[in-house]
């Protein structure tokens, strides 16, 4: 098993925060998980939104020996959110590197950070999930959604907690094992594989994306030459179809 804990707050500033601030007592698979976040962030300070009680956002923390593949747990995240989604009957795609979309909406956020020490990673993947929201706020009015929006019911959070952590379980083990399923299951599934995307990276240009590598880096093709993108400092700030 992977998760081994689980502490439950009413309210935290961030639970990526409180992992990283307590993780050198925390055990590694231990999973923080608060009913609401005063503070919640995800890449570059930007504000993650959740409604009090019907949101769930958790983080885990996997304590791990330093390894080129460690980035890919993001994409372990990503694609133990999306088994979750589907076992309950909700067609999602992973837009790369953090993002679960419904219909071009988000319905999941994952944000992964790591502490060096002694060779050993303390990894903090934090995980927001939209679960029982019927409103956002203006800012997010069209660019959101959640499961309860999407299927018409209303879910006990522990609940979806624990199919998570099920699915988290069985998609760190094959990360360990370097089975790497959950690529698969990313690549199968990807919002941006077959598309042409503008890459904003200094300048604004185009790009086809072509695929997700043994790394979890984007593929693309720019002028007819591949090439290798990693996660944070990318964003794809507009999406169109277009086959290549
Ligand atoms: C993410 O960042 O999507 C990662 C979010 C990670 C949140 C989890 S919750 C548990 C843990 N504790 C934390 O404090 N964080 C993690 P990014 O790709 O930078 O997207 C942020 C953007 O998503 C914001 O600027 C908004 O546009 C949008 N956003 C914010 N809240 C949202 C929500 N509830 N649903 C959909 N989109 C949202």
């Amino acid at each position: 098993m992977i998760v081994k804990k689980i502490i439950w707050f009413d309210q935290l500033e961030s639970t990526s925060l409180y992992s990283k601030s307590h993780q050198k007592e925390l055990e590694s698979g231990t999973i923080i998980v608060s009913k609401h976040q005063s503070a919640g962030y995800g890449r570059l300070q930007r504000k993650w939104e959740d409604n009090i009680n019907d949101d769930l956002t958790f983080s885990l923390l996997l304590k791990l020996p330093f390894n080129e593949r460690i980035s890919l747990l993001t994409q372990v995240a990503a694609a133990s959110v999306f088994n979750t989604l589907k076992a309950l009957g909700i067609n999602a795609s992973i837009k790369w590197p953090n993002d679960i979309l419904v219909k071009d909406r988000k319905i999941c956020g994952i944000l992964l950070e790591t502490i060096l020490e002694k060779n050993i990673v303390s990894v903090t993947i934090g995980i927001g999930i939209n679960v029982n929201a019927l409103r956002f706020s203006k800012k997010l009015h069209n660019k959101a959604t959640s499961m309860a929006l999407e299927t018409g019911c209303n879910y006990e959070i522990k609940y979806i907690l624990d199919l998570v952590i099920d699915s988290l379980n069985n998609c760190v083990k094959d990360f360990l094992e370097k089975t790497d399923r959950f690529l698969d299951v990313c690549r199968e599934n990807s919002y941006l594989i077959g598309k042409n995307v503008y890459l904003n990276q200094d300048d604004i240009y185009t790009v086809f994306v072509k695929n997700i590598d043994e790394l979890g880096r984007l593929v693309v093709v720019v002028n007819g030459k591949e090439e290798k993108y990693t996660g944070s400092e990318v964003s794809l700030n507009c999406v169109y179809d277009n086959k290549e």
